[in-house]
């Protein structure tokens, strides 16, 4: 665990890669880019060399088909969710160092290159795989698109690969039809290419008890993965759109998407350091890595990804780092997109402030794989009850009264009380508190240490009564408003939007998130020092305009 004092080495963030598919929604925001970015926003303010890297992930069946639903060339249907989700990330200001996309022309040459360089060292190998074919669309058909009836159950209408009604995965589905047009598909052989995951099995495992920093929790069911015994992975689809598997003989097959997508990460790292001269791989190499994901793709981060790199003789380094979240239910119930079951972010962010959205889910979000719930109704009542009668009313308070009873100019402290002392003692602490919690990725933890010193704030201003007692008045005021300050700056990774209309309030003319994480705890608001315009940082939820979202749910037209 990184103490804010200790030594501090480069890092590397990367957030799992949306599909360039459809809107970002709530769920992708709890479990991985919120975490990621407040991480990497408190980071930066360590004084930390730090990027946070993300990319739309862009091939895929699923992609080709909606494509061809919307009479979009592949490229241009990826493009526009790339800008789309882009946009949606920004206005929640999650704050990417590079999106790019794993069609990028750096992503494709890496993964051939890494592709060449695994096949070098004995670890692809072909072999004749038979697949459903649909002569109607020229495809072959991925699992997910070959619907009939579960061989166990009876059950109709499930897919080749999961009857989601007995859970069970048939051998061979009964009945087999087209899933994009309803036809019988036919079988037929085509060459594929695997990765032989097999062979890494003593490999990860030993990476596995050695590496301290991951779960142990999530640990423990990967290694139960390996001890059952794990399989060769299939790596090739038969399809026009993806990454050409660079071989002349594997003309018209290209690489699954787990194949290359993940290899993306450090594609985007070294394109982006390479505009400033920067060697990407040095820095990879010499950095703390993290990969921020959702617990239903562990098994892709914490075996695939690993054994490649070790397939490629760790030429770019193992994750230090693979922090797993749990999902976001909605009103206890699992987000669906296609039950319609889900919040999309743009809605949300054009009625709430975006700031509303990061200060509830980063409250709910512990450092484990729970699921995690969003209640439009806790919602209200986090919001009204603690980012705005708790750490608002403080703020107000102690800025308007200064505003009012010196005009705005901050006084001149005369002498410390026990009340006095234990504040600054309060302050003198905090920075270091705050960011060992930030540092060990709990981040509802953080929160709840923040509120407490900001209640900690409330109660003082209300013992000191600087309104009736003039005397200490100068006193409380002047450490009220350093509180102030330091309430900003450790709030910054939380709710950005909000602590820059509080550093301007404060008087500051220099931006809030450029501050030294430490500062925090020190004085550094002196007397005289005059603030800027004070006025309400937020405004209360109202209930209607909550029962009018509960109204809402599960009403999405479109995507
Ligand atoms: N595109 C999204 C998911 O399965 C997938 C992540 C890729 S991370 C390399 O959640
Ligand atoms: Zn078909």
């Amino acid at each position: 665990m990184l103490g804010v004092n200790e030594k501090i080495t480069s890092a590397v963030v990367t957030s799992a890669l949306p599909y360039a598919n459809g809107e970002i929604h709530l769920g992708h925001i709890a479990s991985t880019y919120l975490p990621a970015d407040i991480f990497t926003r408190y980071s930066r303010l360590t004084g930390r060399k730090i990027y946070h890297i993300c990319a739309s992930d862009d091939f895929g069946t699923p992609v080709l088909i909606n494509a061809e639903r919307e009479n979009k060339s592949p490229s241009d249907y990826v493009a526009f969710w790339n800008r789309r989700d882009y946009e949606d990330f920004k206005m929640l200001g999650i704050s990417f160092d590079s999106f790019s996309s794993t069609s990028s022309k750096e992503n494709w040459q890496f993964v051939q290159y890494v592709f060449k360089r695994l096949s070098e060292n004995g670890h692809i190998y072909n072999r004749d795989v038979i697949q459903f074919y649909c002569k109607f669309d020229n495809k072959f058909l991925p699992d997910r698109y070959v619907i009939g009836k579960c061989p166990f159950c009876g059950a109709e209408d499930q897919y080749s690969d999961l009857c989601e009604k007995c859970g069970r995965v048939p051998d061979e589905i009964l009945e087999p039809r087209c899933g994009i047009c309803g036809n019988k598909p036919i079988k037929k052989q085509s060459k594929h290419y695997f990765f032989r995951l097999s062979s890494f099995s003593t490999q990860l495992k030993l990476w596995l008890n050695t590496n301290s920093n991951l779960q142990s929790d999530v640990k423990n069911y990967v290694i139960n993965w390996i001890n059952e015994g794990l399989r060769d992975w299939d790596i090739t689809r038969d399809l026009s759109w993806g990454i050409p598997i660079p071989l002349p003989e594997a003309k018209g097959k290209v690489f699954y998407g787990w194949f290359d997508n993940h290899l993306c990460y450090i594609s985007t790292l070294t394109a982006y350091l390479r505009q400033s001269g920067v060697d990407g791989k040095a820095f990879w190499n010499s950095s703390e890595i993290y990969h921020f994901i959702g617990k239903d793709i562990v098994y892709h981060h914490y075996l695939i990804l690993p054994a490649m790199r070790m397939g490629i003789d760790e030429e770019y380094k193992l994750p230090d780092y693979i922090p797993s979240r749990g999902h976001l239910l909605l009103h206890n119930q699992k987000i669906s997109k296609s039950r319609n079951w889900y919040i999309g972010l743009r809605d949300f962010t054009t009625t709430f402030a975006p700031d509303y959205l990061r200060f509830y889910l980063a409250s709910l979000t512990p450092y484990s794989q729970t699921d995690i719930n969003f209640d439009w109704d806790v919602f209200s009542e986090k919001i009204n009850n603690e980012l705005i009668a708790n750490i608002g009313n403080f703020i107000n308070r102690a800025l308007s009264f200064t505003q009012k009873t010196f005009s705005g100019k901050v006084p001149k402290p005369i002498e410390y009380d026990s009340d006095d002392n234990l504040s600054l003692s309060q302050i003198a602490g905090i920075a270091q508190e705050v960011g060992c919690l930030l540092s060990a990725l709990e981040i509802d933890k953080s929160l709840k240490r923040i509120l407490r010193f900001t209640t900690h704030f409330n109660q003082y201003f209300q013992i000191k009564q600087p309104w009736a007692r003039t005397e200490t008045a100068m006193t409380t005021l002047f450490i009220a408003v350093n509180a102030v300050r330091s309430i900003a700056v450790m709030l910054e990774p939380f709710i950005p939007f909000s602590c820059e209309k509080i550093w301007c309030q404060l008087g500051m003319t220099d931006s809030i998130h450029q501050q030294p994480w430490s500062s925090a705890s020190q004085m550094r608001i002196s007397a005289g020092h005059s603030l800027g315009k004070v006025e309400p940082i937020f405004s209360k939820i109202e209930r209607e305009m909550i029962e009018h979202q509960k109204k809402g749910l599960g009403m999405h037209n479109g995507r």
